[in-house]
Parts: C-alpha cells; structure tokens; sequence
C-alpha cells in the first residue's frame, strides 16, 4: 500500500464557522476516507495563535491575520490516513483563494486571502507542532475504522 499514515491539523478559521461551513468541511475530510482522531470548537487566544503564525510574525498582514482569527471561535481538528498532509493542502487549494482552483475548499467556498476559511499543516514536522500546540495528547482518541482495510484510509 502506497503512502505513510500520518496526522495533519485541519482547522476551519472563524469566517468559516460564521458562514456555517463547518459540516461541508467535515464531510469533505470524511468523504476522502481521513479519519477524525481530534475534534473541538475553541475561541482562541491570541497567544496560541502567536505561537501557531509564529513564522509570519515579520509579514505586514500579520497583525490583521491575528485579529481575524481571534475574532470568532474556530474548529480545529486532528484527520489521520496515507500521505494526509499533503493531500489536505491539495485539497484545501492555493493560500489565495483567487488562485485556487475549483474543487478545493478555497476554490469553491471563498474569494478573499484575508478570509479563506480553512487551515491546513504544511509538512509533517510542522503537523506535529501544531497538533501539540492545539490539543492535549488525551484530546486524541485512536479508533479503529471498520472501513478502513476496505479502502485503504
Ligand atoms: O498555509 P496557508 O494558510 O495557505 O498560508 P500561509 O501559512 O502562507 O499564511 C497563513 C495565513 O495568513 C493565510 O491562510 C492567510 C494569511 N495570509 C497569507 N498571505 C497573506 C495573508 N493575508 C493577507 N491579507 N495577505 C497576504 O498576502
């Protein structure tokens, strides 16, 4: 079987819980065949996300980036399966969602980078970090599919 299984942390930023996309995120994570190990509705505080955009600290969006994401409560989550973290950033699409194509979450649910709905990890090392930032490890619950020698996931 082609693919390592690994964890990613997926996380639906606060416009896109405001426009109640939270359900169709899920569904298209699901519907992928990822498992959900990690699931919870936070208000987060401008530490976490300091600490989460650490890198972007320099940008000249990053203030603004800060004050959006702590505007609202957000849904974060931990989606484990083959090569999961790379195929969630082909299924999340471009960072500017002008950019992304039809098909991704970007590309078909927002027209704006300043509110485009939706985070994903960017590699695996980054993954880990995040998913610790984000989640206590007894957060994270391993189950066993019933699906999951069928196709792969
Ligand atoms: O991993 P991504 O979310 O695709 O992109 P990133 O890690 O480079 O940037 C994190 C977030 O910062 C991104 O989702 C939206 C915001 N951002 C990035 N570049 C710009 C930006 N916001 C504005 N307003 N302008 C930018 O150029």
């Amino acid at each position: 079987i082609a693919g390592i299984r690994e964890q990613t942390l997926v996380a639906v930023k606060p416009d896109g819980v405001q426009r109640q996309l939270v359900g169709e995120i899920i569904q298209r994570f699901e519907k992928r065949g990822f498992q959900l190990v990690g699931l919870k509705l936070v208000q987060p505080s401008r530490d976490v996300l300091s600490e989460h955009y650490h890198d972007l600290q320099k940008k000249p969006f990053y203030s603004a980036l800060i004050q959006y994401m702590s505007s609202g409560p957000i849904v974060v989550m931990v989606w484990e399966g083959c090569d999961v973290v790379s195929v969630s950033r082909m299924m999340v699409g471009d960072t500017n969602p002008a950019a992304a194509r039809p098909g991704t979450v970007r590309g078909d649910l927002c027209v704006h980078i300043s509110r485009n709905a939706i985070h994903a990890s960017d590699s695996v090392a980054v993954a880990k970090k995040e998913i610790s930032l984000w989640f206590h490890g007894s957060e994270l619950v391993e189950w066993e599919s019933c699906t999951r020698k069928n196709n792969y996931n």
